[in-house]
């Protein structure tokens, strides 16, 4: 399965991002805290260049909360200032403007030697598709400013937004890279939910998705279907469209809104938390 989906509006807005990045101060990057390599986009560090910049690790409620540990040291043993948070929850949200602060520290004593003061902080906040930078925007403004969906492409153009007189943040659409050099890079991107579903093959997407699960919990899938213990992805895929009635006329399984309905549910973290990659030893 080859997966890679680069619109014509991911060009543009890589272009843009490449035009605003003169207008601001730094530049926070959204991954994915199931996978934090490989919702990195590498176009977006040769974009960013020495622009001073903080890593967040969003969706941290979706992930193995371990390894989610061991990333964070694993980045801020690279140097690189991170975070780990859940973008649905302001108090987590917060801990983000702690190393705002850190990363714009010199500028900020810059300001204060010309004599400016409250010269107001810009951020542009960039990330694949789906990866929450709507949603963390929201919630660190305290309010519905930026549209937010469950699905990849939901923010269109750029949009700022200011959360006091100190802080503006501009929100930009998601963007992915045109190939992705690794495919289970590409696969993790899908099963997460950052590739239009449309060009997907749900079917097999799902089963390929089940047997990874249960590497890395063994019987999770099982449990949480109460299903017989079958190993063929194929079959469970068929035994939960039963237990679930994911039927079609005249009864037999419907393979095609069963695998829709567990990678939702997969996405959604019901099946449980996991982390997909596991960090480069230190
Ligand atoms: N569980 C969980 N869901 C989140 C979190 N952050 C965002 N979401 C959900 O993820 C989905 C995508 O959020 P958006 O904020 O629209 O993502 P985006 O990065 O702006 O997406 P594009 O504009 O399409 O690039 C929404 O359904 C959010 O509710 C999080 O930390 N935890
Ligand atoms: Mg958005």
């Amino acid at each position: 399965m080859n997966i890679q989906w680069y619109p014509g509006h991911m060009t543009k807005a890589k272009r843009m991002m490449q035009e605003n990045l003169k207008l601001v101060d730094l530049v926070i990057e959204l991954v994915d805290a199931r996978v934090p390599l490989g919702s990195k986009n590498p176009d977006v560090d040769t974009i960013i260049g020495n622009k001073p910049r903080v890593l967040v690790l969003n969706k941290s409620d979706l992930a193995d909360i371990r390894l989610t540990e061991e990333w964070l040291k694993y980045f801020r043993n690279n140097n690189i200032l991170t975070e780990t948070i859940n973008s649905k929850e302001k108090s987590s949200v917060k801990r983000v403007v702690g190393i705002i602060e850190e990363a714009c520290k010199e500028k900020i004593q810059r300001d204060r030697k010309k004599g400016i003061l409250n010269r107001p902080l810009r951020a542009m906040i960039v990330g694949i598709p789906n990866v929450g930078k709507s949603t963390f925007i929201n919630t660190l403004a305290g309010k519905a400013s930026a549209k937010t969906g469950d699905k990849p492409g939901v923010t269109k153009g750029k949009q700022w937004i200011r959360l006091h007189k100190q802080v503006e943040l501009l929100d930009t659409p998601g963007i992915l890279w045109p190939k992705f050099e690794d495919p289970t890079v590409g696969m993790h991107l899908a099963w997460i939910g950052s590739v239009k579903e449309e060009i997907l093959n749900t079917h097999e997407l799902c089963a390929r998705l089940l047997p990874a699960l249960e590497k890395l919990v063994p019987g999770c899938i099982g449990r949480f279907y109460a299903i017989e213990n079958v190993s063929d992805p194929y079959m469970q895929i068929e035994e939960i469209a039963l237990i679930r009635k994911a039927l079609k006329q005249g009864g037999q399984a419907d393979v095609l809104r069963a695998s829709a309905m567990i990678l939702d549910e997969f996405r959604g973290g019901k099946i449980g938390q996991f982390t997909l990659e596991i960090p480069p030893q230190v």
